[in-house]
């Protein structure tokens, strides 16, 4: 018989926590300490539904894996339970007028204008999180600008009739030399969440990268894919390691096909926009808060399993519980690619984590051109792949990567704000967007393939100038009308 509303409510503190999630109660009293994102957050919604804050930070298999079935109490007659009544919210009101007035699909011409329409019509929290970066954002900001310090010395009368795009990264072969970036949360943005990144990755052949700490399972991303589709999987390392070892081999089992072990996260950085966007958060209580750590925002708050004393002897390990060729996703120095070569790692990710670690490292594409000239010095350059990651936004940018020896350029942010803003279609068209861009590119700059990118293509010359002397162009600034996003369409 199922459970009422009334029997819940009674199991309304630490002594007895019950919660209902997706019509099913469970009693999690004692979880509670043991709950990654502190006990308190889950005492906020004792005896009630707690359905809506659950379902974008926990894969629907969490119940299952992580609450013992003795505590899983069974289905809840839902009409028993009292609505909770929503203050009327005038942000979201205005959200969704926002939402209503969207541009057209079709108005979006590039990357930027899928970021200024999630930015209007994301819910706040969801747009705090993606789109916030270590304290000053100054690397975040820098991932994207350093690219504008590089120059291109494009070749001519080239026979560029036919542009191929294709190239191989890890020993598959895709259509494009750029792939879908783990990024984490998918479900704040979309509410179908990581899965509708794996459809539209299907439909241009892109690689996805799957992530450790995805709103979906990682079950639920490899049934999405379709064919020979290929997914690589983002590691977390827990800090118990068996935890670790079952979802390196269950992700290989499953068929993916890369393991990208994230090690420029020991600690999470501190995300300021993320954070206020929860300290405004009505009734979550932040601000008393000891034992929870939720006002440092959604990430830091589900963080503290990742393991902050892995280090380079844990490698082998790795190499020995998987045959997916083993890359370190978070590199930003030389010495440590050559480390990376010497520990056997099959790739680095020279990647600052999208901004959101440490504020004031440099670009990878910065860390790309210190890199290559001394694999190459080296002879070590085929001995390990070198992916980038961070601000790209133009098909310019990833060409300029890979004429610096990239083998693949990852995007992350530019696919979540076209899924938030436009679903499936959305991140569809951000790819045919880049596609296009890049096929136009590779004329202009003299190349038919992707193959025959190679460092005399750019003037990377002032690349490792961190400010630009450059005055500012009052003339310029003032004649030409700047890029604008797209119009809203009118009611
Ligand atoms: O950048 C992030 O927000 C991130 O990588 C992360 C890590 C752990 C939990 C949630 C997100």
């Amino acid at each position: 018989m199922a459970l009422k509303g009334g029997d819940i409510e009674q199991h309304n503190d630490a002594k007895s926590c019950w919660v209902i999630i997706h019509g099913k109660a469970y009693d999690v009293t004692e979880f509670l300490p043991e709950h990654p994102g502190g006990s308190k957050i889950i005492l906020k919604y004792a005896g009630k539904d707690a359905t809506e804050e659950f379902e974008p930070i926990h894969p629907p298999d969490t119940l299952d894996k992580y609450l013992d079935k003795s505590k899983h109490l069974g289905p809840v007659d839902m009409d028993t339970v009292a609505k909770e009544v929503k203050e009327e919210d005038p942000e979201e009101a205005g959200r969704l007028e926002r939402v209503d007035q969207k541009p057209l699909l079709s108005q979006c011409y590039n990357l930027f204008d899928f970021e200024a329409v999630a930015r209007r019509i994301m819910k706040k929290t969801a747009w705090g999180y993606y789109s916030s970066a270590a304290d000053d954002e100054i690397t975040m900001r820098e991932n994207h600008s350093a690219f504008h310090r590089i120059w291109f010395r494009p070749q001519v009368l080239v026979d560029v009739e036919n542009v191929d795009l294709s190239t191989t990264m890890l020993g598959t072969k895709c259509s494009v030399p750029f792939y879908v970036t783990a990024t984490a949360l998918g479900k704040l943005g979309h509410p179908e969440g990581e899965v509708v990144l794996t459809r539209a990755a299907h439909t241009h052949n892109v690689i996805q990268m799957i992530p450790t700490m995805a709103s979906c399972s990682l079950d639920e991303m490899v049934d999405a894919r379709r064919g020979d589709q290929v997914q690589w999987l983002q590691l977390y390392v827990n800090k118990d390691r068996e935890i670790t070892r079952r979802i390196v081999q269950h992700a290989e089992r499953r068929g993916c096909r890369g393991l990208f072990i994230t090690v420029d996260a020991p600690q999470l950085g501190r995300r300021e926009k993320d954070m206020r966007t929860k300290f405004t958060d009505k009734g979550s209580d932040v601000q008393s808060g000891q034992e929870t750590d939720t006002s440092q925002g959604a990430a830091r708050a589900i963080s503290s399993f990742i393991d902050p004393s892995l280090s380079w002897k844990d490698v082998p390990w790795f190499k020995s519980i998987t045959k997916m060729p083993v890359i370190l996703k978070g590199v930003q120095r030389v010495e440590d690619v050559l480390r990376a070569v010497h520990v056997g790692a099959d790739g680095v990710v020279l990647s600052n984590h999208g901004g959101r670690q440490l504020d004031t490292a440099r670009s990878a594409i910065e860390v790309l051109a210190e890199t290559m000239p001394v694999l190459r010095a080296r002879g070590l350059q085929d001995r390990i792949q070198v992916f980038v990651d961070g601000g790209v936004r133009r098909a310019t940018d990833v060409i300029k990567a890979l004429c610096l020896g990239a083998s693949g350029v990852g995007i992350g942010r530019p696919f979540l704000y076209a899924m938030g803003a436009y679903g499936q279609e959305g991140v569809e068209r951000a790819m045919q967007l880049l596609k296009d861009e890049m096929e136009m590119d590779m004329r202009l700059i003299g190349c038919a393939s992707v193959h025959d990118l190679n460092p005399s293509l750019v003037d990377a010359k002032g690349l490792f100038v961190h400010s630009n002397p450059t005055p500012v162009d009052a003339l310029s600034h003032s004649v030409y009308d700047a890029l604008v996003p797209p119009a809203q369409r009118p009611k």
